[in-house]
């Protein structure tokens, strides 16, 4: 008897530690350098952010980032463009508030496509979750020189009230560093993530190393 096509499940991702890259701040380096000294330090999940690039050659500096988190099994989120996601088999796509909507990009990607939706407030939280959004991003926690662009700070108290009323997987995001990011986690944050501390740091392995070591608990890391 053939065998029955099974439906493709969603792998479960690991948001915990999760790197934004930018160019910009590589300090020269290549994407694919910066991030596979990442995963060496811990780095759970990645997303490729370009702003400036011309398609084409996003989609192959998707292509090389997909190889190299294949290899970890790690998974491959894209900044906005739902297109680049498909032609370089990434894993999901991550939506801005004017960006496509969520069904949209579901119908496009399909079920077990990741689709993360940056939430400014607690209705954007609430709707990205009814929508179907796999997780969101507070954005931003803190103010942050990276992005200027951005709405007013949610800060641990907006994490804590969006996190009483939202179940899915909530990822901060802005000015989160070595110092505060506990603080992030104890006001209910899943996972963190992070440009400048990684991407703009002299060696982003042992930047992701310590933050992952700082995720404990903020008192813990004010001693020390
Ligand atoms: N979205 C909200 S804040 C931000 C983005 C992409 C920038 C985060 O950068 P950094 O350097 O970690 O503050
Ligand atoms: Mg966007």
């Amino acid at each position: 008897m053939p065998e029955l096509s099974k439906p493709k499940r969603k792998k479960p991702a690991d948001y915990s530690l999760y790197l934004v890259t930018d160019r910009d701040l590589s300090l020269g380096r290549s994407q694919v350098e910066v991030v596979a000294a990442a995963i060496k330090g811990g780095v759970s999940c990645v997303q490729l952010r370009e702003k400036t690039l011309d398609s084409r050659d996003f989609v192959d500096e998707a292509r090389k980032l997909k190889q190299l988190l294949d290899d970890h099994a790690l998974p491959l989120i894209i900044n906005d463009r739902v297109d680049v996601v498909l032609a370089s088999g990434a894993d999901g796509v991550h939506l801005g508030q004017k960006d496509m909507l969520v069904a949209d990009a579901r119908r496009l990607l399909g079920d077990s496509a990741i689709i993360g939706v940056s939430a400014e407030s607690m209705e954007d939280a609430v709707r990205a979750e009814e929508e179907g959004a796999d997780y969101i991003g507070i954005s931003p926690v803190y103010a942050t020189a990276t992005k200027t662009d951005t709405a007013t700070p949610l800060g641990l108290s907006g994490i804590a009230t969006i996190r009483k009323r939202v179940r899915l997987p909530l990822v901060g995001i802005g000015g989160i560093h070595a110092a505060n990011i506990a603080d992030v986690l104890a006001a209910g944050a899943d996972g963190i993530a992070v440009i400048s501390a990684i991407v703009a740091a002299p060696s982003p392995e042992d930047a992701a190393r310590l933050l992952r070591r700082r995720m404990g608990s903020p008192l813990q890391n004010r001693q020390q």
